[in-house]
């Protein structure tokens, strides 16, 4: 089958919304970009721009998923609850330029951030991360990214901030998915306070070296890679600090099924998947070993001491 490339599906405003935003990025990232990363070389580079960034220690070895496979079968119901949904709508969203974050709750520095400010300063990492689905299948995705301790930081969380919730924007217009009740809208992911600044968690503005396509998050998304996918909360508009555990759109879809933590653990099984194994796409069989916190275990299990992972799963 030949590669579906998104300038195939993207029109040409969005295109052009999609330069300006970029041009946004290479001037708060301080004139990087544009520039060619020999890193990931033969594989296509759909919008033909890409950001600078540097590679990541805490990047995995294992060879990462094409553009296509990381592009083509996403979670994003906002789009849908197919896979090939986000792919087939996404590109169509447009999401309000500029692009802003507002910092809440139990902090010194609240306030309206934009993405270009956010990333003032940052250096954009790639970190080759493994990514695993609650449902079953997973792949090797090659973020780029920025630690999201680094803006935790910034905002300067009082010692009532035990928790920080995370929330998508909110446009039923543009986004089919929030019409329907699939889930509580706008989405809502939370992490506790040592998760949250945790070296591995990032924010990603993008994936093989390019701007991070709609379907997977534009233009700021979580990954907490020992965490099962859905932890993961796209096209975030407001980072709120708190004192108690925030109550995320899963949870309250099933609590059974999606409790607060939602570390990767092949002992707890789904009620409707098992979790002790994995497809790593492409393949779709379960013939690779899910392992504690997805690999992770070396850098997070600590977090986690004393706690029945049974009970808080
Ligand atoms: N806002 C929002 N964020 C979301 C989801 C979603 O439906 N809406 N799906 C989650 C799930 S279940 C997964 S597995 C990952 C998928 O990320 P990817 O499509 O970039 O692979 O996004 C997560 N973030
Ligand atoms: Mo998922």
């Amino acid at each position: 089958m030949s590669r579906i490339r998104s300038s195939d599906i993207t029109d040409r405003r969005i295109y052009l919304n999609r330069r300006s935003f970029m041009q946004g990025l290479v001037a708060a990232a301080g004139g990087v970009a544009l520039v060619a990363d020999t890193a990931f070389a033969g594989q296509p580079a759909p919008h033909g721009r890409k950001l600078t960034t540097v590679r990541s220690a805490l990047s995995t070895t294992e060879k990462p998923n094409s553009w296509e496979d990381i592009t083509t079968y996403n979670n994003f119901y906002e789009f849908g609850t197919g896979k090939s949904d986000p792919a087939a709508n996404a590109p169509k969203y447009h999401p309000p330029q500029p692009w802003t974050v507002s910092v809440e709750g139990e902090c010194a520095k609240p306030g309206r951030m934009n993405l270009e400010d956010i990333l003032k300063g940052e250096t954009l990492e790639d970190r080759i991360y493994r990514h695993r689905c609650v449902e079953g299948w997973s792949m090797i995705i090659p973020w780029v990214g920025f630690p999201l301790a680094n803006l935790v930081k910034k905002a300067q969380p009082t010692s009532k901030a035990k928790f920080v919730e995370f929330t998508t924007v909110l446009d039923p217009k543009q986004m089919p998915g929030q019409r329907d009740d699939v889930l509580q809208w706008p989405y809502v992911e939370g992490l506790r306070m040592d998760e949250a600044v945790h070296p591995l968690t990032i924010l990603s503005v993008g994936v093989y070296g390019e701007v991070l396509p709609n379907q997977n998050g534009a233009p700021l998304r979580l990954v907490v890679p020992w965490k099962y996918g859905f932890k993961g909360g796209k096209s975030i508009v407001r980072i709120r600090f708190v004192e108690r555990q925030p109550r995320t759109s899963w949870m309250i879809n099933w609590p059974e099924a999606y409790g607060f933590y939602s570390n990767v653990n092949p002992m707890v099984p789904h009620p409707r998947h098992r979790q002790d194994m994995e497809a790593r796409l492409p393949s779709f069989f379960r013939s690779t070993r899910t392992q504690m916190f997805n690999g992770y275990a070396d850098q997070v299990a600590s977090l986690y001491k004393g706690m029945d992972l049974r009970k808080n799963y």
